[in-house]
């Protein structure tokens, strides 16, 4: 009788989680983290910055559907704070430009590589330079 209401306590723990996997599995499905492959096209299972820049520069293209050639704070959403956009913007024009931008990530991608091999694996991209990075390429 004494091990009834732990099990009972259990039961009702594992039925209140449960609802929370399925949402949890669909998060991790539409944002693996660091899976290079996205970025990769020489697939040798690391980015280097020639692909990082590829792979921003249609981002950017993806990012400005008015075309005309900049990012503002709108467009570029979440994936630069207003600190690091004054910091990416010698200009201070308030936006960024294909080459202000390639250069923010290139700022990004050194601080996300700090074994400095030139390429970054996924364990590098799941850091969180890796993360903010990755928000470029995207
Ligand atoms: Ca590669
Ligand atoms: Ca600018
Ligand atoms: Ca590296």
């Amino acid at each position: 009788m004494t091990f009834q209401l732990p099990k009972a306590i259990l039961f009702t723990a594992l039925l209140g989680l449960a609802p929370a996997a399925p949402l949890l599995a669909t998060a991790a499905m539409a944002a693996p983290q660091g899976d290079v492959s996205a970025f990769d096209p020489d697939k040798d299972g690391t980015i280097d910055l020639k692909e990082a820049q590829a792979a921003a520069a249609k981002a950017f293209d993806m990012l400005d559907p008015d075309k005309d050639g900049t990012l503002d704070a709108k467009e570029l959403g979440s994936r630069v704070t207003a600190a690091d956009l004054k910091k990416a913007d010698p200009d201070s024009d308030g936006t960024l430009d294909k080459k202000e931008y390639l250069a923010l990530v290139e700022a990004r991608f050194t601080a996300a590589n700090p074994d400095k091999d030139g390429t970054i694996d996924a364990k590098e991209l799941s850091s969180p330079a890796g993360q903010a990075l990755h928000q470029l390429l995207q």
